[in-house]
């Protein structure tokens, strides 16, 4: 039989064809609008039914004997019971915002993420916390506050595609297909990216930036395009604001005068510049690469500038304003407490920024536990999440973790967090339960997320382990639901989209035809109605209005006098397309792909040291260390190296954020700079 989902082994939420057999799942195909030989595979994918069906997966609830003792299979009953119990302990105790909830990226970011909001809304915390200061939600929000929303490139019919810290390549294939085909097509390509990858090999202009620089480039590229009034005036002037105020601060960033602080040739800098600005359509696909950032916010809103002042904005072949499904926002915010701050309070703009998006300052979470301010947090829950490795200093979150009273862990495997918890509840896979991801709501075609098999042992969705959940905790009237399709229709009800109406169309619906330009009937999304290159809304809040308008950087890694010789900038490494993060490491057929990660090491600083190729090195800073093999390699520039990310999941010594620092923070995302920082290396 072929079943029609989408697969969510990654964020990048390819609609799949599942193959199964007397219920069980033996392959899985991608969709794609290229023909079948054209089409990119996926190692991820090719082994899903080994990933789905691993000896590894928890099947059955887990509650830790004793302190410092292993665990005991337990039935639901008494593991939700035990968990419930913990809850109104501690609301008693300490107040129900003592309890946090914590969400990784795997259960996905969509609408699933509404269930856990309510419930914790509802019981009275306000803590629900992402991990979107790290990921794209920071860039998110730097996209709204400029144009009203965060646009969606267009590649396949574009005639310029700039590539920001992005590799498509690795981790979303869909993407990465258009533009291939663009490419073929003629259109050119401009790639920002300290690594020397795949798209950059083919780029016509590839600059290796300076790790963590991406502001002052996109204000260097910005001050060529308008010092030669290569932008579009009658857009800028029609539906732009504060155009006088970016112009006064692009002044500061001639490519002349910061090139060099970036690693990067002056004319490189304006080539790329005027090839971007004088090929129509052009877009800008965004990424990774620009999160992880002390600057995140504002460098972010410096590369949306580039497709504001350039007019290709919500235009075809450009970037595009989403025309998201309407959703019900189910969330009960307006049943929180009125004189209870979340933790993350300290970042509000990030807070508020969205309708459902909640909250994202995740580093604010260890702050509270491990400093008991604003108050203590006791209890935490982690769902699809593995932050004992993935956020930043590993050391330090060790620390909070050991610290709390009860750890709960949602979760398939028993990962390094899991390890330290007191209960953990068997998750489902992806391709075990039906939801609406996120792609799907951003944009059409809306394509539903089906339950093509059986949940395997007692293993059991996200959706029904928060909705039994929270009718323990005595919200039933919260949870009336009989099955998640009753809950996504009440979602979906103001688009007159339901479950069943989307299982008819397993390619996915076109809710609406793509319209562009909808600015000019609707404006954007802002306070002012347009794109705001200046904004109140940020200056009020005590943040710069326009990004770098006093023309310095200090602040990025790298840039003080501390990178020397001796000291490199450490890049946090490649998202290979065999892995997620620190999911299926251990997966045989993945693992006998790439057994090890690496440190990329440039030949010339290898030389130096006299570093050899497979030489076991080992990466330090005052935080930590990093003991890994090393590869001598000219993807990196000298003075950098590239740290394989994800391992620290199989040796605690090869975890990249045992470097990171979290003493720093974007001050408007709170985002650490997990993707680059100074560190050593001895041998
Ligand atoms: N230094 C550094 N730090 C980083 C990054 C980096 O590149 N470098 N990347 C950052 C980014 S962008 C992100 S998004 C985060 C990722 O951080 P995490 O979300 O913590 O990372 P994962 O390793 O993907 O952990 C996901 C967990 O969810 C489980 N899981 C999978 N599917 C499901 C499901 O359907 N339900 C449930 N309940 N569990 C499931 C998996 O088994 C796994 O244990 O890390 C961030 N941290
Ligand atoms: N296979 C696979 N796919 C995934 C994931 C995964 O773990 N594995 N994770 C998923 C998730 S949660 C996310 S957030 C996405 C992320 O997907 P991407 O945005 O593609 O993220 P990365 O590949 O980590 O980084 C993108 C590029 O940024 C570059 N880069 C590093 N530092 C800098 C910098 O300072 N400036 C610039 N301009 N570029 C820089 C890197 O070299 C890399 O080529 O992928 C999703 N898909
Ligand atoms: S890239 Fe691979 S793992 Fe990620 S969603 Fe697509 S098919 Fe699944
Ligand atoms: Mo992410």
């Amino acid at each position: 039989m072929q079943c029609h989902t989408v697969c969510r082994l990654c964020s990048a939420c390819c609609p799949v064809t599942v193959t199964v057999e007397a219920g069980k799942m033996v392959r899985a195909a991608r969709k794609s609008f290229l023909p079948e030989e054209k089409r990119l595979s996926c190692p991820k994918l090719a082994a899903a039914p080994e990933i789905v069906y691993s000896p590894a997966r928890i099947l059955r609830p887990l509650i830790r004997s004793g302190p410092g003792n292993g665990f005991h299979e337990a039935s639901w009953d008494e593991a939700l019971g035990r968990v419930a119990e913990r809850f109104n302990f501690f609301r008693r105790t300490d107040g129900a915002q003592s309890i946090a909830w914590l969400r990784g990226m795997a259960a996905d970011w969509g609408a699933p993420w509404d269930y856990a909001c309510r419930l914790m809304n509802a019981f009275g915390s306000p803590n629900t916390i992402g991990n979107g200061s790290v990921c794209h939600v920071a860039r998110e929000m730097a996209h709204a506050f400029t144009y009203g929303a965060m646009t969606l490139p267009q590649p396949r019919n574009s005639r310029c595609i700039l590539i920001w810290g992005k590799n498509d390549r690795n981790t979303a294939p869909g993407v990465c297909e258009q533009i291939l085909h663009a490419r073929s097509h003629g259109a050119r390509l401009i790639v920002v990216d300290p690594i020397r990858t795949s798209f950059a090999q083919m780029a016509d202009i590839w600059l290796q930036i300076k790790p963590g620089h991406d502001g002052p480039l996109a204000m260097a590229m910005l001050n060529e395009i308008i010092n030669n009034n290569l932008y579009d005036a009658a857009f800028v002037d029609q539906y732009g604001i504060g155009f006088d105020e970016l112009r006064a601060a692009v002044a500061h960033f001639s490519p002349d005068l910061v090139a060099a602080d970036l690693w990067l040739d002056p004319e490189d800098i304006r080539r790329a510049a005027r090839l971007y600005a004088t090929t129509r359509p052009a877009c800008i696909i965004d990424g990774n690469g620009l999160d992880m950032q002390l600057s995140t916010f504002q460098a972010t809103r410096a590369v949306c500038m580039l497709r504001a002042v350039t007019g290709n904005i919500d235009r075809e072949g450009g970037d595009l304003i989403p025309q998201p499904i309407p959703l019900k926002n189910i969330q009960l915010k307006e049943r929180l407490p009125k004189d209870v701050q979340p933790v993350t309070a300290a970042y509000p703009l990030f807070d508020a920024f969205h309708p459902t998006w909640g909250r994202h300052a995740q580093s604010c979470l260890i702050d509270a536990i491990l400093g008991e301010r604003p108050y203590p947090i006791r209890m935490l829950v982690v769902q699809s999440g593995n932050p004992a490795v993935t956020m930043t200093d590993a050391k330090r979150v060790r620390r909070a973790l050991q610290k709390l009273d009860f750890l709960v862990v949602i979760d398939l495997f028993r990962n390094r967090t899991a390890e330290m918890a007191d209960v953990i509840l068997p998750a489902a896979s992806c391709f075990e339960k039906t939801q609406l991801n996120r792609a799907s709501m951003r944009s059409s075609p809306v394509v539903l997320q089906n339950q093509v098999i059986d949940c395997l042992g007692e293993s059991r969705p996200d959706w029904q382990i928060v909705f039994e959940l929270g009718r323990r905790l005595g919200l039933e009237a919260d949870f009336p639901w009989a099955s998640v399709e009753a809950a996504i229709d009440e979602q979906l009800s103001p688009s007159g989209l339901t479950v069943a109406f989307l299982r008819e169309n397993p390619d996915g619906l076109w809710t609406e035809p793509t319209k562009f330009e909808k600015y000019r009937s609707k404006g954007f999304a802002t306070p002012s109605g347009r794109v705001e290159f200046h904004s109140d809304r940020l200056a009020r809040a005590g943040h710069a209005p326009v990004p770098f308008a006093e023309g310095t950087f200090e602040d990025l890694p790298g840039s003080a006098d501390a990178c020397n010789a001796d000291v490199v900038i450490g890049i946090s490494g490649e998202r290979t397309n065999r892995f997620t993060h620190t999911q299926f490491l251990r997966i045989p057929s993945l693992a006998r792909q790439e057994p090890e990660g690496f440190v990329d090491i440039h030949p010339r600083d290898a030389a130096a040291r006299g570093i050899s190729d497979g030489q076991e090195i080992t990466i330090s800073n005052e935080r930590g260390q990093v003991r890994m093999k090393a590869r001598i390699s000219d993807v990196v520039h000298p003075g950098s190296i590239r740290i394989a990310w994800g391992w620290g999941e199989i040796d605690p010594d090869a975890n990249v954020n045992n470097l990171t620092d979290d003493n720093r923070r974007d001050p408007i995302t709170a985002t650490p700079s997990n993707r680059s920082f100074l560190c050593r290396i001895e041998t």
